[in-house]
């Protein structure tokens, strides 16, 4: 955005959307009682059980308000190839001209906040600021957990006016009048028409993502959709990692996971779940910053069997979205435990029929990630941690073995452009349906995925010693439509594999597809799993890839001449090691 201070910006949308008040944020302990204080009076959030759940609140959002909904989400540029085909796009003008209108008088007898926000550690060279204009509580009080509001923002700004702006209105809630609007070349966001997550708290997807990969392209380094964790080995080293996925495939519960080796010796800390700010140190070292202060978790599927640590993080100071509640006035999601007795209200504020899940599958916690108890001793680190290995995954029931490890850095950035994966409940839409989302990045590159793939394979040379790459499939199922792998804590024998591999060991076969753990390589000790269904996990299914290869030429044809030739000839040097013919 061009040099505008933070108040002349406020003044200006404050004459257009004509709220009735101003709250300037400041990220204050009082200042979080009050919003929530004002979510319960207002009715958009309910108390929970304060023995329990202390301070914890429940938002149940509009029915047709649950979700990313990619199809209204724009990048908006003066050329829309810079763009690519993978995004939408409008131009500049035309968004402003359509778009400005919903946002005239929107704030009409409501609370203007304004909340100046930090993205990444305090006194971080790689941290940056944003600000966002709400009139919604709700994402007020969510911004508090998520990001670092007030003071953090405000020193970091240091009487500049770098930051990014980001305008939300919740409008009338009508997906015909909801956009969620980037404009990279000014560094700004305007987001009208929901009220819900990754369209609404503007640090996360909007800015975080889709705004600073665009910057990443620019000035050098990567904002990536990552977890980042800590591997503890029995010597106490801990080896950092980070592992794209895309929505709801994981990431949460790899970062925060309970290994089922902890008695070895292995044992995995958290430094971040969904985002990385990844950056070149001045000795050719990959780092990795975690530029959020809080989680915005999946809901069902989180239990003291899948996710314990979860479970004693949100257990206080815990926003739940779209969950179920029950006669005890305690949150509730299917995967938690057996359904409580009692009548269970659920999501949409009914009593709950069981017709249908009480909690919406893309229910969600926002929870601070100090509380978690594994958090890594360096999260908060100005310089982030060094990464060693960079693990892509998602959900594949079929071909995609338990883990692969790529021939190159080259190799790798084919892996991850090229990566299928099941659709899942946290964008609007059809679920369970395979497209390519590269680097689980398909809805959050802000620029021409070609070039971000061109960028990938450029900071492979700016790397000392890159990180190896790997990819991993969780979700692989047999004829019965069951999960062949356990999952969960169990992946920690996957890591184990990763770590020993980084550190020359480990033994592997070269395939067709890159480096497969030989049949003893995986530590499976103490694990109940059938010598088959290791089989089927750890070969190459040559026909699936041979059919794979065919849906990566198709993709990768939309981007035309933009496309790196190095992936051209990725694809072509796969088809030839699987001996095609044609
Ligand atoms: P976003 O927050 O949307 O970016 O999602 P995420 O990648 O952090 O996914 P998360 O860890 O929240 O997991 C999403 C769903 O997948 C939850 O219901 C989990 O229970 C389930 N899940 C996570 N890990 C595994 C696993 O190893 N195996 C199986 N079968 N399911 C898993
Ligand atoms: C995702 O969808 O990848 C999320 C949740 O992490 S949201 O913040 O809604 O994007
Ligand atoms: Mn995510």
């Amino acid at each position: 955005m061009g040099q505008r201070s933070i108040e002349q910006w406020v003044d200006e949308v404050a004459r257009q959307t004509k709220p009735q008040n101003i709250h300037w944020c400041d990220g204050s302990k009082a200042e979080y009682e009050q919003l929530t204080a004002t979510m319960v009076s207002k009715k958009v959030a309910l108390k929970l059980n304060e023995k329990t759940f202390p301070n914890c609140y429940l938002h149940r959002s509009d029915a047709t308000d649950v979700a990313r909904t990619e199809n209204l989400t724009f990048i908006c540029t003066r050329t829309k190839d810079d763009v690519g085909p993978t995004n939408n796009w409008m131009d500049p003008k035309e968004a402003k001209e359509k778009v400005g209108p919903l946002f005239d008088g929107s704030m009409k007898g409501r609370t203007m906040y304004v909340i100046p926000y930090l993205m990444g550690p305090v006194g971080s060279p790689y941290s940056k600021v944003g600000v966002e204009i709400t009139d919604s509580v709700y994402v007020a009080a969510n911004m508090h957990i998520m990001t670092r509001v007030g003071k953090p923002a405000l020193d970091h700004l240091a009487g500049s006016d770098d930051f990014v702006p980001g305008l939300h209105s919740m409008g009338d809630l009508s997906p015909e009048r909801r956009f969620i609007l980037h404009f990279p070349e000014e560094k700004l966001v305007w987001s009208v028409g929901s009220g819900y997550g990754g369209n609404a708290l503007l640090g996360k997807k909007c800015f975080a993502l889709r705004i600073a990969s665009w910057m990443a392209h620019n000035e050098g380094w990567m904002a990536e959709h990552m977890l980042i964790l800590g591997l503890e080995d029995p010597s106490g080293k801990k080896t950092y990692m980070t592992a794209a996925f895309p929505s709801a495939s994981g990431k949460t519960n790899l970062a925060m996971m309970v290994s089922s080796l902890e008695s070895e010796g292995y044992k995995v800390w958290t430094v971040g779940d969904d985002i990385a700010w990844l950056h070149v140190d001045n000795e050719g070292q990959l780092r990795a910053i975690n530029p959020e202060a809080g989680f915005f978790g999946v809901a069902p599927g989180t239990g003291n069997s899948t996710n314990p640590v979860a479970m004693k993080t949100i257990d206080r100071n815990t926003i739940f979205t779209n969950v179920g509640l029950t006669d005890k006035n305690e949150p509730w999601w299917e995967g938690m435990s057996a359904p409580p007795p009692g009548e269970i209200i659920d999501w949409n504020g009914h009593p709950w029929d069981k017709k249908a899940p009480a909690a919406h599958p893309n229910s969600r916690f926002t929870t601070p990630a100090r509380q978690c108890p594994i958090i890594d001793s360096e999260w908060k680190n100005p310089q982030g941690v060094p990464i060693s290995a960079i693990i892509f995954g998602s959900r594949r029931s079929i071909t995609v073995p338990l883990v692969n490890q790529a021939f190159n850095w080259e190799h790798g950035v084919f892996m991850g452009s090229s990566m299928g994966a099941e659709t899942t409940a946290a964008a609007t839409g059809k679920i369970g349906v395979m497209r390519r989302d590269p680097m689980a990045m398909l809805p959050f590159c802000g620029y021409n995925m070609a070039d971000y793939f061109g960028h990938w394979l450029e900071m492979g040379k700016k790397l000392k010693k890159p990180p190896l790459i790997f990819r991993v499939n969780w979700f692989r199922k047999d004829d019965n439509g069951k999960f062949l792998w356990p999952g969960f804590g169990e992946n920690i024998r996957v890591l184990k594999w990763i770590l020993e591999r980084v550190r020359g060991g480990g033994e592997a076969a070269e395939t067709q597809i890159g480096f497969l753990p030989s049949l003893n390589a995986l530590d499976l000790h103490g694990l109940d799993i059938s010598n088959e269904a290791m089989k089927t996990l750890t070969q190459v299914d040559k026909d699936g890839w041979l059919r794979a290869a065919d849906g990566i030429n198709e993709f990768y044809s939309g981007f035309g001449k933009r496309l790196p030739k190095e992936l051209h000839n990725q694809v072509s040097d796969l088809r030839k090691r699987l001996g095609a013919t044609h």
